[in-house]
């Protein structure tokens, strides 16, 4: 069956590549982009301006729109979240919970993030298993988790067909993430091709996962795809295609920029965040029950980052 697809947040960071991505495989008319804010400029597919928590609007466009897929990825940031408590618990959770009603009555399946996040200081550091403890210290966790397990119950009680991954840092050349702990990975791309340097809000010896869009989105689609039959922990994979700290990061940059440098100026809520974070995941789960496979290391992204970013500031792009 042709998917009809309704990407919520789909102006962000992953929104915004992966309704590209949905369309060149599904088809030009697949794909409906809806989110909180008006595009910017004049977009290539259908946009409704959405508020996701709407529930009413929501149920409107996906009966008319004749979705049969959700990827809900409009959420606030763990940085913002940490800074507007209560607005993340409304925008994550209720925002949720509208989608996964709508889904509920219409049939549709539903994607929805969650992250590295839903984990805390309890649990292990290092390959972080699959089933773990999680009792994360920030909102942004909190919600996650809470997203986690509501999604698991939807699947449970009412066979909604829900799925997702605990995303990573996703470093992307698009559209900029906002107001996320792991962003200093993106921005020190743009800082290197623009300044030759960069001052980082984090530690330079501070470990997190992250991963690259393309594998981001390679992610969302194949587990979307994946027979449910093997399907043991449909919410929430861990997933993973690297692991680094902002050193080394700025060494791998200096192999095709050799006068980068890097300074500090640590920011002491994201760094609290960070600290509370896994340093590095196992994602064996992902790899068995559905043949998740990253392309991507730290050495190949950075390439493709700086060939990407130096070729469009030698357009005015930058
Ligand atoms: C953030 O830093 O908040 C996100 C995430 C890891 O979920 N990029």
């Amino acid at each position: 069956m042709s998917e009809r697809i309704l990407i919520t947040g789909g102006l962000g960071q992953l929104g915004s590549e992966l309704a590209v991505a949905l369309r060149e495989r599904y088809g030009e008319d697949s794909t409906i982009v809806t989110d909180l804010r008006e595009p910017a400029n004049d977009l290539p597919g259908p946009f409704y301006q959405l508020d996701a928590r709407d529930g009413t609007r929501l149920h409107e466009i996906v009966r008319k729109e004749r979705i049969t897929r959700i990827y809900h990825l409009a959420a606030l940031l763990s940085a913002v979240a940490e800074a507007r408590p209560h607005d993340a618990w409304s925008i994550n959770m209720d925002g949720l919970v509208a989608v996964l009603e709508v889904a509920r009555e219409v049939g549709a399946s539903v994607f929805t993030p969650s992250s590295i996040g839903a984990f805390g200081p309890q649990t292990p550091k290092d390959f972080t298993p699959q089933d773990t403890i999680q009792r994360p210290t920030s909102m942004y966790g909190v919600t996650k988790v809470a997203g986690e397990l509501l999604c698991d119950y939807y699947a449970f009680k009412y066979g909604v067909d829900t799925r997702g991954v605990r995303f990573p840092g996703i470093i992307s050349n698009v559209t900029p993430p906002g107001g996320g702990t792991t962003d200093y990975a993106v921005d020190i791309y743009y800082a290197a091709v623009r300044d030759r340097r960069y001052t980082c809000f984090l530690q330079g010896d501070t470990y997190l996962d992250m991963i690259y869009m393309p594998d981001a989105i390679k992610a969302a689609i194949d587990l979307m795809e994946a027979d449910p039959a093997r399907l043991r922990h449909r919410n929430a994979f861990n997933v993973t295609a690297m692991s680094f700290s902002p050193e080394e990061q700025a060494a791998y940059i200096r192999r095709y920029i050799p006068e980068f440098e890097i300074y500090y100026d640590v920011d002491p809520v994201r760094q609290a965040i960070a600290n509370s974070w896994p340093n590095a995941l196992e994602d064996y789960a992902a790899r068995v029950e559905w043949g998740w496979q990253p392309a991507y290391d730290l050495d190949s992204m950075t390439a493709d980052m700086l060939k990407t970013l130096t070729e469009r500031q030698a357009t005015g792009a930058l």
